[in-house]
C-alpha cells in the first residue's frame, strides 16, 4: 500500500489524480475515478460556469468520495468559475496556464485544498507562500499547454525548492514511470492521456482509437508563436497549423484557425479538423479499461516497481 502525504492529507486511497482536461474530463470521469480510490478532478476548459457547476453536481450524485475541479486560467469564465467552486464547497481546486494567486484567499476561507499546476520553481514557491496544500509539478511531456522544463527535471527542482507535498505530471503511464516520479521525490503521480482511455471517458470513438494506436513519435508541439505551447498528437490539423505559425499571416488569424478545434476532436471525432491532445505517453496507453482499474493497477505497478530497485544493490 502506498501511503504519502498527499493520500493522508486527501483522504483517499491511491496517491493517483485524475488530470483535468478541457471538454474530457466531466463529472462521470472524475466520480469513477474517485470511487476508484483515486482523485477525480473535473475540467473546467473555457466552458461556462454553469457547465461546470452541473458536472459538480453530477459527480456528486455519483460518488460520496472527494474529488476536484481544475480551473483553466486563460478561460474568460475563470472568476465565475473560481465562485462556483467555492459555493459548492469542493474538496479539492487544481489550476492550470497561469497564477492563481487573486482566488487563494477565498478557497481556502471556504476550505478546499489548492493544489496549483506549476511548470517553475518561482510559481511553486508563490505557491506555497499564498497558502497552497501541495503543488503539481508538470513536465512537458504533457498534452495540452505545457511548460518548458521535462518531468526529470522539474520535479526535483520543485520538490527542492517547496516544504508542501509535491505531485509529479508528464509522462506518466506505467508503474515504471510512476516510480521515477517517487525516486524524484513526488508523493503522488498525476495522470491525464491514461484516463483517455478508460471506459468511463466520453471522448469520441476516433479520439480513443488514435489514443490506443499511437507510436512513439505521435506527438508534436504547436502554438510557440503566440505564447501558448500545446502538445497534441500529429494530424492534419496538427500539421496545417504548425505550417500557418511559420507563414506571414496574422496572430489574429493564426488563434482564429484554433478557435473549435479540441471540440471537433473530442465530440465530433474528425480526423481532419479535430486538434486532439495527448502525451508522448500515448505510445504506452494501449488497453482500454474501467477508470478504477487504471487507477489500482497504476498505483500496484507502482509499488511493485519501487519494492523491485533493490535488486540491483549489492
Ligand atoms: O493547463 C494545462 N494544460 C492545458 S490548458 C489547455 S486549454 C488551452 N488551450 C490553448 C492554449 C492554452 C490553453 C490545454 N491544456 N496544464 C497545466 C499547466 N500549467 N501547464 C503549464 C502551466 C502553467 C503555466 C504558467 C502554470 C503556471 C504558469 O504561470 C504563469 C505565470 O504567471 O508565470
Amino acid at each position: 500500500m502506498l501511503v504519502t502525504p498527499i493520500t493522508e492529507l486527501l483522504g483517499i486511497k491511491y496517491p493517483v489524480f485524475q488530470g483535468g482536461m478541457a471538454w474530457i474530463s466531466d463529472g462521470k470521469l472524475a466520480a469513477a475515478v474517485s470511487n476508484g480510490g483515486g482523485l477525480g478532478i473535473i475540467a473546467s476548459g473555457n466552458a461556462p460556469a454553469s457547465y461546470v457547476r452541473d458536472e459538480i453536481r453530477k459527480a456528486k450524485s455519483l460518488t460520496d468520495k472527494p474529488f476536484g475541479v481544475n480551473i483553466m486560467l486563460l478561460s474568460p469564465y475563470a472568476d465565475e468559475i473560481a465562485d462556483v467552486v467555492a459555493e459548492e464547497k469542493v474538496a479539492v481546486v487544481t489550476t492550470g496556464a497561469g497564477n492563481p494567486q487573486k482566488y487563494m484567499k477565498m478557497w481556502k476561507e471556504a476550505g478546499i485544498k489548492v493544489i496549483p499546476v506549476v511548470a517553475s520553481t518561482a510559481i511553486a514557491k508563490l505557491m506555497e507562500r499564498m497558502g497552497a496544500s501541495a503543488v503539481i509539478a508538470e513536465g512537458g511531456e504533457s498534452g495540452g499547454h505545457i511548460g518548458e522544463l521535462t518531468t526529470m527535471v522539474l520535479v526535483p527542482l520543485i520538490v527542492s525548492s517547496v516544504s508542501i507535498p509535491v505531485i509529479a505530471a508528464g509522462g506518466i503511464a506505467t508503474g515504471e514511470q510512476g516510480a521515477a516520479a517517487f525516486m524524484l521525490g513526488a508523493v503522488g503521480i498525476q495522470m491525464g492521456t491514461r484516463f483517455l482511455s478508460a471506459d468511463e471517458c466520453s471522448i469520441s470513438e476516433v479520439y480513443k482509437e488514435k489514443i490506443l494506436k499511437a507510436s512513439d513519435r505521435c506527438t508534436m508541439v504547436t502554438g510557440k508563436r503566440l505564447g501558448h505551447p500545446v502538445r497534441s498528437l500529429k494530424s492534419p490539423f496538427s500539421r496545417s497549423y504548425e505550417k500557418a505559425e511559420y507563414s506571414s499571416i496574422s496572430d489574429d488569424e493564426l488563434e482564429a484557425l484554433a478557435v473549435g478545434a479540441l471540440r471537433k476532436a473530442v465530440v465530433d471525432g474528425d480526423n481532419e479538423n479535430g486538434c486532439f491532445l495527448a502525451g508522448q505517453v500515448a505510445a504506452l496507453v494501449n488497453k482500454s479499461e474501467s477508470a478504477a482499474s487504471i487507477v489500482k493497477s497504476i498505483a500496484e505497478d507502482t509499488e511493485k516497481c519501487l519494492k523491485g530497485a533493490s535488486k540491483w544493490i549489492r
